[in-house]
């Protein structure tokens, strides 16, 4: 409900999260953090550390390191532990906003401080592309860019309580965060943003 077109494949649901509910979810994610904490992922080949600091829910999450290159494991890099279990209020908003009839595998958790971004890149990763990837974003905006191309993009800011999916003709689009627009939200202890992709990895049945 209140979703807007953004793009063909593209809808944006502004502040669908309550404040008490970014909160709850919030608590929700920093419990798990504990027993998964967050690591530092390096690009494949280079060995360049990614400026974005992440950890990972449910059966499977994303990893990237030098030797290994991307991929999807079921235990944390650091740690060897399986990842923690995916908030229960995640597997509801992704039922009930994709419709895909089955649940999220990976659960991606992106924690950005200031100064850090993520480059305009596609998300290749997952056999299942007809699963849509929804996206939470809590604490400070970020400005999101997106396009069919590399030279083709737009901007749209990105708020606390937004969530945002991404589709049919628009699951394999360029996209990246550009920057943190720091100072406007406390929600997050030290502060800063952190984002939360629900992916499906493996085709359903
Ligand atoms: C469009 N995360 O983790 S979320 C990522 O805010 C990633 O942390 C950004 O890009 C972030 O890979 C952007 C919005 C998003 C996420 C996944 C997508 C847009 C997407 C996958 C395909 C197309
Ligand atoms: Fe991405």
């Amino acid at each position: 409900m209140n979703a807007i077109d953004v793009a063909p494949g593209v809808s944006l649901w502004p502040g669908k999260l309550s404040s008490i509910e970014q909160k709850d979810l919030l608590d929700a994610v920093m419990m798990r953090v504990t027993a998964a904490p967050f690591f530092r992922p390096t690009m494949p080949r280079t060995g360049k550390e990614f400026s974005v600091q992440m950890t990972n829910f449910g059966p499977l999450g994303w990893v990237s390191d030098q030797a290994g290159g991307y991929r999807y494991q079921p235990n944390h890099p650091v740690t060897g532990a399986s990842w923690a279990d995916i908030p229960d209020a995640l597997l509801v908003l992704w039922d009930e906003t994709t419709h895909y009839g089955a649940p999220p595998e990976a659960c991606l958790v992106n924690l950005y401080r200031n100064g850090a971004r993520m480059g305009l890149h596609r998300d290749a990763d997952e056999l299942a592309v007809d699963a849509p990837v929804l996206s939470v974003s809590l604490g400070a905006s970020a400005l999101f860019r997106f396009g069919t191309g590399r030279r083709d993009t737009r901007t749209l800011q990105l708020n606390s309580g937004d969530v945002l999916m991404f589709g049919g003709p628009s699951r394999l689009m360029y996209h990246g965060i550009d920057r943190i627009q720091a100072g406007g939200s406390n929600l997050i202890k030290g502060g800063g943003r952190i984002n939360l992709t629900l992916r499906r990895v493996s085709p359903k049945g």
